[in-house]
């Protein structure tokens, strides 16, 4: 099973990946955990290149990066994973670039759709987790976490966009979750982190995946 968590910055993704990982473990369930951008080794450069603050990228540019680091992450680590069994995990794919290059940079949908099968082999999860709050709550978390962490300036290009921009990948989300209600589900990520993540657990088990 491929399994994506989405949504804008700060929701909580890593969050709960940090807390579900240590639980999959403890049932010896055999799983992988990985991330976009930063999935390959090569993605790991990519992302560099990609959330530095200091980059003035293109919008082309910017997409044809994330494209080149799905490509490498679906052929190097998430196709071998599936095709040893192993649940696959990826905090975002191919939904973010729907939302942040579609929504939030207002580039064609449909031709995005095109690119994207074009770089993902056509790969799609079977269960995509969609982590829904105010992007004001949100951003207000990442901010906090970049400085902590001392990266505002190397990872935290997205965090400086206007609060319009994040609203529109908000409404994005929402719309492929309305769009795809089989494979998304949306949870309510302005919770505390341990009802975000009994949501979580609840739309795991719905799947077969008991914890
Ligand atoms: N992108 C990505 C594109 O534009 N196109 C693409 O195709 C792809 C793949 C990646 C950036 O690239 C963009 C999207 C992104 O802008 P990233 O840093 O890898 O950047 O993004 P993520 O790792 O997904 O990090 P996020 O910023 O989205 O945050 P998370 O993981 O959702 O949130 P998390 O867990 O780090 O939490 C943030 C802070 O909030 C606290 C945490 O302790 C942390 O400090 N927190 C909570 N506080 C209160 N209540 C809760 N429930 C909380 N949950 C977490």
């Amino acid at each position: 099973m491929f399994i994506t968590f989405e949504g804008i910055e700060g929701a909580g993704k890593t969050s709960v990946l940090d807390r579900l990982c240590p639980a999959l473990s403890d049932e010896g369930i055999s799983f992988v955990r990985t991330l976009e951008p930063g999935g390959s080794e090569l993605g790991r450069s990519l992302r560099d290149l990609l959330l530095d603050k200091r980059r003035n990228l293109t919008k082309e540019a910017e997409l044809f990066l994330y494209l080149a680091d799905r490509s490498q992450h679906v052929r190097d680590v998430i196709s071998p994973a599936l095709e040893r069994g192993d649940i696959v995990i990826s905090d975002r794919y191919v939904d973010s670039t729907l939302c942040y290059q579609g929504h939030g940079r207002q580039m064609n949908l449909e031709r995005l759709i095109r690119l994207c099968e074009f770089a993902s082999g056509g790969l799609w999860p079977d269960l995509t987790i969609i982590f829904d709050l105010d992007p004001e709550v949100s951003l207000k978390r990442a901010r906090r976490r970049n400085l902590d962490a001392g990266v505002a300036v190397t990872q935290g290009r997205f965090e400086t966009e206007r609060l319009d921009f994040h609203r529109r990948i908000r409404q994005g989300y929402l719309a492929l979750a309305a769009q795809h209600p089989q494979r998304c589900r949306t949870i309510d990520a302005s919770q505390p982190l341990d009802d975000v993540y009994n949501q979580v657990i609840a739309v795991l088990e719905e799947r077969g995946i008991s914890l």
